[in-house]
């Protein structure tokens, strides 16, 4: 059994891939809350939700969030009243929404509602919230600190960044089914997929029992980078880098991590930073890691795979 670490769109594509090669028992997928905030009343998920319409294949290639074929009239109609309109909710997304806070209200846990949702989506893998308590990433900036989505979409991230902090991850746990994949006898690799490591996978990983499994793994654990020749496929992971005094570069993922992995994934365009990185410790594969098909997804994930299956774990 696979464990995969996800944040939104990276983290969505890879896991596609794994979906396409592992059985639905084969694959757990814990995917990012830190994103997570009430907005209009609602309890809006914003990584699950693209890591499930994603594997139920209606996510929206060209935005990289929400639903393909949307329309906005609510959206529309919003403005008309001189609503708060900077967070987009499509129609057909806002069902989801909908439908999530009202069984929160009803009592029902986040990683209860997500398997009921994916189930009628028709998906058959699991996706695992990390964690059913609310823990809310804030970026903090040179204007004050600020929560994820203010920062991300109502600013644009314009602000620059000096670090981030994950408010409630110290009394907040694992959820059940995470808990389990990370203890499960039958577990044979952890995949870091290519998401932002600052905004999608450190706040999975603040998670302390996550922390202290990961430190008694017994499996490898592997990252692929998603920084490709400088740059982030999408999203602000580069200039995040940039405004904390570092280089953005698949080497700097390498230190992000560090001796936490037992191996990373860099781009073919990055070849050359791999006796950098491996001379840090960290056996390196060098593969073709931009994810433009469902194949390129699906030869990424087993290309992971296997030299997840090379690796030896790191005597601590
Ligand atoms: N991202 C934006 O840049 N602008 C939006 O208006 C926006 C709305 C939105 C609605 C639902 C949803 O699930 C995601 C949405 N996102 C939007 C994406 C989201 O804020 C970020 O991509 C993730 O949180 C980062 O992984």
């Amino acid at each position: 059994m696979i464990l995969a670490l996800a944040g939104g769109v990276g983290g969505a594509k890879l896991a596609h891939g794994l979906v396409r090669i592992l059985s639905p028992d084969g694959l757990v997928i814990a995917v990012n809350t830190g994103d997570d905030f009430e907005h209009l009343g609602l309890h809006i998920s914003p990584d699950l939700d693209s890591v499930m319409y994603k594997l139920a294949g209606l996510n929206d290639t060209e935005r990289g969030w929400g639903l393909a074929d949307e329309s906005w009239h609510f959206m529309e109609a919003l403005a008309r009243l001189e609503g708060e309109t900077w967070f987009n909710l499509g129609d057909r997304d806002l069902a989801t929404h909908v439908e999530r806070t009202r069984r929160l209200a009803a009592g029902e846990t986040l990683s209860h509602i997500t398997a009921a949702l994916c189930g009628a989506l028709g998906i058959e893998h699991r996706i695992v919230p990390m964690t059913d308590s609310a823990v809310h990433t804030m970026v903090t900036t040179e204007a004050g600190t600020i929560p994820f989505q203010d920062y991300f979409v109502r600013l644009r991230c314009e602000p620059v960044v000096t670090g981030f902090s994950f408010a409630g991850a110290e009394s907040a746990r694992p959820t059940p089914a995470f808990t389990a994949a990370l203890k499960s006898a039958d577990l044979s690799a952890i995949v870091i997929c290519p998401s932002n490591p600052y905004v999608s996978i450190d706040p999975i990983l603040s998670l302390a029992d996550v922390a202290a499994a990961l430190e008694g793994r017994r499996v490898p654990l592997v990252a692929v980078s998603p920084i490709i020749g400088g740059g982030a496929i999408k999203g602000p992971a580069a200039k995040m880098m940039a405004e904390l005094g570092l280089q953005p570069s698949a080497a700097s993922i390498a230190s992000h991590y560090g001796r936490r992995l037992d191996g990373l994934v860099i781009d073919q365009t990055d070849g050359a930073l791999a006796p950098k990185i491996e001379a840090m410790g960290i056996p390196t594969h060098v593969a073709q890691t931009i994810m433009k098909s469902a194949d390129d997804e699906r030869t990424l994930a087993q290309e992971v795979l296997t030299f997840a299956a090379s690796l030896n774990v790191r005597s601590k």
